[in-house]
């Protein structure tokens, strides 16, 4: 069954900056994505993990003097799986790409970039950004991200929280997050009020796309259990992508949507 965007959802995503899809995908989907993942946490080591599109481990800071059982107990994200299942069958799946094709506007689509963010007991939120902040990119939008739920996220466990409307802003400065020890990226807003950010909390298998410019941050996972979620990235296939001229790297990964598929 098609599940594209209604015009009220279209309209809800103009005006927000984000709409959420409950009940999107099936638990044994998201347990197989997990389960794929945790695989990759126990074999791809951190430092091996470094050739071009290859999975790309990065370790929780948070959590680096915890001793842990499982590997993966003490990973923060693993990017750039979208191109292996079970990951690609769900970047693929019909469905969802009539959904970000209706908001890209072109089903000349690439999903870009992919990360499946473990956020473990004790790992550290992500403080407010926008993701276009990472992504240099002419023309720089329209950027679409997908989060799928794939544990519950509640208030406790470190939900996201968005601020409606603010992907109308431009980019904002960036700073590095002060944190002591804090993940290899983060970097946060600091000129913006977020007094009017709302907690995004989602059960298991519910959807979030969301525009590259909207403000967005999660918290710390305060709880005794793992908040796991599966991130993409979609943009048109003629963006042209500046990411190693201006950082000197990339974990960005273009794998071309074939135009029949949706
Ligand atoms: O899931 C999280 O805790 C943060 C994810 C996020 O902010 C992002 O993917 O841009």
């Amino acid at each position: 069954m098609s599940r594209g965007l209604d015009s009220s959802q279209r309209a809800a995503f103009e005006r927000d900056g984000f709409v959420i899809l409950r009940t999107f995908a099936d638990v044994s989907v998201t347990a197989a994505i997990h389960e794929a993942a945790v695989e990759l946490a126990r074999r791809e080591s951190v430092e091996s993990a470094t050739g071009a599109n290859q999975p790309f481990v990065l370790p929780e800071s948070n959590l680096r003097d915890v001793e842990v059982h499982f590997a993966e107990q003490a990973v923060s994200k693993v990017f750039r799986v979208h191109r292996r299942d079970p990951f690609r069958s769900f970047a693929t799946r019909a469905d969802l790409l009539e959904a970000v094709v209706s908001l890209i506007g072109t089903n000349a689509l690439s999903c870009f970039l992919s990360q499946f963010i473990f956020k473990n007991p004790g790992a550290w939120g992500q403080p407010c950004h926008q993701d276009s902040f990472y992504f240099p990119f002419t023309p720089m939008r329209p950027v679409v991200g997908v989060w799928l739920a794939c544990t519950d996220a509640t208030l406790d466990n470190g939900c996201l929280w968005v601020v409606p409307g603010s992907h109308r802003e431009s980019i904002h400065e960036h700073v590095p997050d002060q944190r002591p020890n804090a993940n290899v990226g983060y970097v946060e807003i600091v000129d913006h009020d977020l007094t009017s950010a709302v907690p995004v909390e989602m059960t298991t298998g519910d959807l979030l796309l969301f525009d590259s410019y909207l403000m967005h941050f999660s918290t710390d996972n305060r709880s005794s259990r793992p908040r796991a979620a599966m991130v993409y990235h979609y943009a048109k296939s003629s963006t042209n992508d500046r990411t190693v001229e201006t950082r000197g790297y990339t974990i960005n990964d273009w794998m071309t949507i074939p135009a029949d598929n949706p």
